[in-house]
């Protein structure tokens, strides 16, 4: 196991890394910016750097900086966390290149996941269930893309390459409307993203977001720990997530759980990743895989009992997954809450000092946080502020403990979303998990 590491990031994933370290006996060097120097976990570590400014882009975002900070303390490896650079094939090499392990995949599967097209062709050669779609960039022929539109069937929707996470997309819902979103479409594509290839898909009209969680190792085992529901989003960002997914089949998720895992074998995965699928009509059909640890892993660490940052530690050492298949059981549910600093009605980001902070707690609950009293949320990065998790013996369990811990924290000083939280916990469709990408945004009169 490493003896030092760099975490390269901020904030809740911050302190969650760090206490994975400190389970391991590994030491920790917190890089911040000038803006963070209050940070819970900049106080924890045993070393701290400061490597620029408050703006992402000359602190968190500073490649050369970062592998400094590492030079001049003599740590082995460095996790990126979530955001910043930890889907940054350039980063991920240039750390390798400089003598370091980088806690992820190699530059080349972020790079091949990076490419929307690329990742589903890879996907589809393992036998991973797709969009239907064309899989390859659209040409500039435009008798060619009307026919390809006619054979999918509308509506179709127009994807960038270099897009992902709701980015550089555009639906068409008529023959008329096709070339032109598609100019549109690459344009922006290649302003935005410095590449303005598209392709074409099946657009899905009211589908779930359900994903799938993989670890491997670099002795080409690899194992998945069940799924999430991530439906309940607003513009992109999730706002709930759980796991399991209401209504999936132990035979559904056996059976594209093991598919999942299997493609991670044949692509030569090394570390956590996750298999995204929109699910319509008891259908899965992959659209991106992310190839980091995310937001919501600690559902999946709830219901499995697993602690997937450690097996990230564990797999960039060289050591093999801790787990095997047999012993991924599901037990009870969980719901994740995403804690925002911002206006639970307009949405505005509302950064400030935390005037008096209460965590709750009780049998089931887990808040990731890094906040504290008298704590400055810094008005320069994302406005999640912490998560709070909840676990019960059913679904049923697990919302009456999440309505139990919201109305026991109390975040005063600056506005949350506590109370969108709340009413979501008391909505009647979530209640029975009826949900999809659709449902939040429409709740809340956005069309
Ligand atoms: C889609 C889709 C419908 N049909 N693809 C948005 C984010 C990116 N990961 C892919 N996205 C979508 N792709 C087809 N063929 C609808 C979405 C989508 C969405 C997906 C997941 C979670 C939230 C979403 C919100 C709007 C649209």
């Amino acid at each position: 196991m490493f003896s030092k590491i760099v975490i390269a990031n901020r904030g809740e994933i911050a302190l969650r890394v760090l206490r994975a370290c400190r389970e391991l006996g590994i030491k920790v060097v917190a890089v911040h910016s000038e803006a963070d120097r209050d940070l819970k976990h900049v106080r924890l570590a045993d070393e701290s750097v400061c490597i620029g400014p408050a703006a992402s882009a000359d602190s968190y975002l500073n490649i050369p900086a970062i592998i400094s900070a590492a030079e001049v303390t003599d740590a082995e490896a460095i996790h990126p966390g979530y955001g910043f650079l930890s889907e940054n094939a350039d980063f991920s090499e240039k750390v390798k290149q400089s003598g370091f392990v980088f806690i992820g995949p190699n530059a080349e599967t972020i790079r091949m996941m990076g490419d929307k097209i690329s990742a589903k062709n890879a996907m589809i050669a393992a036998g991973i269930p797709c969009v239907p779609g064309n899989n390859d960039p659209l040409s500039d022929d435009e008798q060619l893309n009307l026919k390809m539109a006619k054979e999918i069937g509308y509506p179709v929707i127009i994807k960038a390459a270099g897009g992902g996470g709701g980015r550089g997309m555009r639906t068409v819902h008529t023959e008329a409307a096709l070339i032109s979103a598609i100019e549109m479409t690459k344009a922006e594509a290649g302003s935005a993203f410095g590449n303005p290839t598209v392709y074409m898909e099946k657009f899905l009209e009211d589908p779930r977001h359900i994903e799938f969680q993989v670890l491997a190792d670099s002795f080409g085992n690899a194992i998945h720990l069940g799924e999430r529901d991530c439906s309940m989003q607003r513009r992109h960002q999730k706002v709930v997530e759980e796991a399991p997914a209401p209504g999936i089949t132990e035979e559904q998720r056996k059976t594209i759980g093991e598919r999942c895992a299997r493609a991670c074998v044949d692509i030569g995965y090394l570390g956590a990743g996750t298999f995204e699928f929109l699910y319509e009509k008891g259908e899965f059909y992959f659209i991106e895989m992310n190839t980091r640890v995310q937001v919501e892993h600690p559902v999946t660490e709830m219901v499995t009992g697993f602690d997937i940052v450690k097996e990230q530690l564990r797999i960039a050492a060289g050591l093999p997954l801790s787990i095997t298949q047999d012993q991924v059981k599901i037990t009870g549910h969980a719901i994740e809450c995403r804690l925002n600093a911002e206006d639970p009605k307009t949405f505005m980001p509302c950064p400030g000092k935390i005037d008096q902070f209460h965590m709750p707690g009780g049998p089931g609950i887990r808040c990731e946080t890094h906040i504290y009293n008298g704590y400055k949320v810094p008005p320069y990065y994302d406005s999640m502020i912490g998560k709070l998790i909840a676990h019960g013996e059913t679904r049923e369990g697990a919302i009456a403990r999440m309505k139990t811990a919201l109305n026991e924290i109390i975040i005063d000083g600056i506005k949350t979303n506590i109370p969108l939280q709340q009413e979501i916990m008391e909505d009647s469709a979530f209640g029975v998990g009826q949900q999809n990408i659709h449902y939040l945004e429409k709740k809340l009169g956005i069309h």
